[in-house]
């Protein structure tokens, strides 16, 4: 059995949101992951993130690929739709659904072998196209669901449980997303909710590509000292840029901070994302800037944290088609053959 149902009971008295779910009826089957595998903390932000931007469960579709961490969305969102693909093939997935309606608001979910070995390529395309998703890397260095193999994202020098040294230099998902084309660009650490829950709830509402890498220890494989993804290592190298407040559109802007401590994105939507600046150089709406801060403290061994980037005026993959604004089940035949007349003109300006 892969998979433990939770039982439907809950308390009355739980707290419920505008929507009147409470935060249970975004939770999924009981988890069987590791004891404390970073991976749990990271479904339990999606829960908050989810029950606190007051969505309907069923307009969710979360997507994943093949690894532990792919296993996640069977713990969350267990109202929402599901796809659990092929190993790497995630984004591709989720991009032909997309295509196909893009009234759900689409989560994927995806391991650092998942996503930057067997899956890179799909990773990139995904990216550079734009689609409007949340995609989350949780993060570990290694490939936990078949024992603790290096991932691409390990670090080059870093040290596995058996003591061999890697000497394969490490990719930098963040770092590649915002190179690739990403319009929104996070990095957190599973062990801090604080951060993750509000960096989830801004990348809902972005609409783009929106990329967030969870560092999320691996306790049965890279948890030990020479592991660079390790609960410690992470705590003592996390610099962190900024502090993100996500104020929805609906929500009476009310707060003041003082100036030159904060920045202001104003989305789409017309949300806002708010950022303390923790590191007063730090410019999130910059992406070259952005780049080369990342890789000069990558370089110090530091692990750089928070919203790194975000451009509020991006376009999504619909946009750039200028495709449909209905999912395609919708379509009648008035609207999918539109005559003779409209198919003779077309075959002209084709000659
Ligand atoms: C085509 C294919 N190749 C290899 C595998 C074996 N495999 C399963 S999960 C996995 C790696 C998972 O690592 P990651 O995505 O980092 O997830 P984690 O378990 O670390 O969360 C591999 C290589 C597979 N299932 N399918
Ligand atoms: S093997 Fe590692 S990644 Fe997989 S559930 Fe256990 S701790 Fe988590
Ligand atoms: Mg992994």
């Amino acid at each position: 059995m892969t998979y433990i149902a939770k039982p439907k009971l809950h308390h009355p008295s739980l707290p419920t949101n505008k929507l009147g779910y409470t935060r249970r009826d975004y939770e999924g089957a009981i988890s069987t992951l590791c004891a404390g595998c970073g991976h749990d903390s990271i479904s339990a932000a999606i829960i908050q993130a989810c029950f606190e931007v007051d969505i309907e469960p069923h307009r969710v579709a979360k997507l994943s690929g093949i690894g532990c961490s792919s296993k996640t969305p069977t713990y969350f969102l267990g109202n929402s739709h599901g796809f659990n693909s092929v190993h790497g093939r995630m984004p591709s997935v989720l991009t032909g659904a997309n295509l196909a309606n893009c009234e759900l608001i689409y989560l994927g979910v995806s391991g650092d072998g998942d996503s930057a070995s067997i899956g890179l390529g799909q990773f990139a395309h995904s990216m550079r196209r734009g689609v409007n998703m949340v995609y989350i890397v949780e993060n570990n260095g290694v490939y936990g669901l078949t024992k603790g193999q290096f991932s691409a994202t390990a670090d080059k020098g870093s040290r596995s449980k058996r003591g061999v040294v890697n000497t394969d230099a490490g990719i930098d998902m963040a770092a590649l997303a915002m190179q690739l084309g990403a319009t929104f660009v996070g990095r957190s650490f599973s062990g801090d909710k604080d951060q993750l829950v509000p960096l989830i709830k801004a990348a809902i509402e972005h609409r783009g590509a929106a990329f967030i890498d969870v560092i999320s220890p691996c306790v049965a494989f890279n948890n030990h000292e020479g592991s660079t993804k390790s609960y410690d290592y992470v705590r003592e190298h996390n610099e962190v840029v900024n502090r993100l407040d996500f104020i929805p559109v609906r929500e009476a802007i009310t707060v003041q901070y003082p100036p030159g401590t904060v920045t202001e994105v104003r989305q789409h939507d017309g949300s806002l994302l708010r950022l303390r600046k923790v590191a007063a150089d730090y410019e999130a709406g910059n992406r070259v800037a952005a780049m080369n801060y990342l890789q000069e403290r990558q370089s110090r061994g530091e692990i750089v944290t928070g919203l790194l980037f975000v451009d509020d005026q991006a376009e999504d993959l619909h946009g750039h088609l200028h495709s449909v604004e209905a999912p395609f089940n919708t379509l009648g035949e008035a609207e999918l053959c539109p005559g003779a007349a409209v198919l003779a003109k077309i075959n002209a300006s084709l000659r």
